[in-house]
C-alpha cells in the first residue's frame, strides 16, 4: 500500500485528498477521486463508508481505501433519508467558536462541548473578537462555569491578543476542527493560524449575525504540520450525544447528583434532591439545570429517532426479500412444497 493522504473536501460525486506528510501542501497536490454511486469510497476494514473531512486515505494502485476512524464529529440531520452526518473525521480537538460581541450564547457553548465530548475529542472553547468588548474576563467566568474541566480562552484575531495562548492550549495536537456559529470569525481564526489568508472571510449583518461566508468544510494544513478543519457555520447543529457525553458536559451537576437521596434521582420534583437544593440555595444556576434537562431530552429523542430510522430501514429491507422471494416463485427459480 502506499503512502498516507487526507480527505481534504467533500463534493457530491468525489473526494479531494491530499498527502499526509509532516508539512503543509500546496494545493495543487491534491488528488479528485470519484466516490461510487452511493457516494462512498471502500474501506481498509469492514464495509464502504461516506467519507469525511478529516478521513485518512492510502492508495492501493489506482484505488482509494479509506482507514477506520479514531474519532467522528457528528450532528442529526432533520432529514428523512440520512442519518447522522459526519462533520469531521480524526479530529483531537474540537475548537467551538462563540463571539464575544454579539453576546455570546452560553447554551451554544455548552450544545458544541456535548457535541465535542460524544466525538472522543477534546473541547476546547474560543471567545472570538475581545477586542470588541471590555468585559471579556466575565465571559471567561461564565463560559469556565457552563464548560467545567474545559480550557476556554479568549482571542482576537484583529490584534492577536490571546492567539500565542490558544497555541499553546491547543498543545500537541495533530488535527483540529473549527465549529460555532456564522460570523464568529472561524475562517478569520483558520487564516491567524496559518499565517496568511488561505480562506475567504465575510462580513457581519447589522444585527450581528454572519453571511454564511464559508460553504464548505474544507481541511487545511498549517505550515507546522497540523491540520485544521474549517466548517460552515449553521443556524442549528442537531445534537447527537450520549448520556455520558451529556453528564461529561455537566460534571458540576453530576458531582451534584451524588448527594442526592436516590440514585435514580431526575431532578425534578424527589424529595432529597441534593441539584435541587444547589439550585435554591444559590449554588447552582437554574439556567445550568434546565439546560442539563433539555439535552439530556434531545438527546433521547435523537437516540428514538434513530431507532425508528434502523427499523423502517429493516421494514423496507424486509419488503424488498418477500417480493424478490414471490417474483422467483413466480418464475419458478424456487419452489415451495405445500
Ligand atoms: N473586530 C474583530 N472582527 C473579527 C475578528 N475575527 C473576525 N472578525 C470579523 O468577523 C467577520 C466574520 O468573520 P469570518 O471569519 O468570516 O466568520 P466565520 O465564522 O468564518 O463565518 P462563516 O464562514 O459564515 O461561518 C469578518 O468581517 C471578520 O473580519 C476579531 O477578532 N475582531
Ligand atoms: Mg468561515
Ligand atoms: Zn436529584
Amino acid at each position: 500500500m502506499g503512502s498516507m493522504w487526507r480527505v481534504a473536501r467533500v463534493d457530491r460525486g468525489a473526494v479531494r485528498i491530499t498527502p499526509d506528510g509532516d508539512a503543509a501542501v500546496p494545493s495543487s497536490e491534491t488528488l479528485v477521486v470519484r466516490t461510487d454511486r452511493d457516494g462512498t469510497l471502500p474501506m481498509t476494514v469492514g464495509d464502504p463508508v461516506v467519507p469525511a473531512v478529516g478521513d485518512r486515505a492510502v492508495r492501493d494502485g489506482d484505488r482509494t481505501l479509506i482507514l477506520p476512524r479514531t474519532s467522528e464529529l457528528v450532528r442529526d440531520t432533520v432529514g428523512t433519508t440520512s442519518r447522522v452526518q459526519v462533520i469531521a473525521a480524526n479530529v483531537d480537538v474540537v475548537l467551538i467558536a462563540e463571539h464575544l460581541e454579539p453576546e455570546p450564547s452560553l447554551g451554544r457553548i455548552e450544545r458544541l462541548v456535548t457535541i465535542a465530548w460524544r466525538s472522543d475529542a477534546t473541547p476546547l472553547v474560543v471567545l472570538t473578537k475581545s477586542d470588541l468588548v471590555d468585559d471579556t474576563e466575565r465571559w471567561l467566568e461564565h463560559a469556565r462555569e457552563v464548560a467545567p474541566g474545559v480550557e476556554v480562552v479568549a482571542v482576537s484575531a484583529s490584534t492577536g491578543e490571546g492567539l500565542p495562548e490558544l497555541v499553546e492550549v491547543i498543545g500537541p495536537a495533530r488535527t483540529l476542527v473549527l465549529v460555532g456559529p456564522s460570523g464568529a470569525g472561524k475562517s478569520t481564526l483558520v487564516n491567524a493560524l496559518a499565517g496568511g489568508q488561505v480562506m475567504a472571510t465575510g462580513e457581519v449583518r447589522g444585527d450581528g449575525r454572519g453571511m454564511h461566508t464559508t460553504t464548505h468544510r474544507e481541511l487545511i494544513g498549517l505550515p507546522d504540520g497540523r491540520w485544521l478543519i474549517d466548517t460552515p457555520g449553521v443556524r442549528s447543529i442537531g445534537l447527537v450525544a450520549t448520556e455520558a457525553a451529556v453528564a461529561a458536559t455537566f460534571s458540576d451537576v453530576e458531582d451534584l447528583a451524588q448527594g442526592c437521596r436516590f440514585r435514580d434521582c431526575l431532578h425534578t420534583t424527589e424529595p432529597g434532591c441534593a441539584v435541587v437544593a444547589a439550585v435554591d440555595a444559590g449554588d447552582l444556576p437554574e439556567r445550568r439545570l434546565e439546560s442539563w434537562h433539555s439535552l439530556r431530552r434531545e438527546a433521547a429523542r435523537q437516540a428514538a429517532r434513530a431507532d425508528a430510522r434502523v427499523a423502517a430501514a429493516k421494514t423496507r429491507e424486509a419488503k424488498q426479500l418477500a417480493r424478490t422471494i414471490r417474483s422467483m416463485r413466480r418464475s419458478g427459480h424456487i419452489h415451495v412444497e405445500g
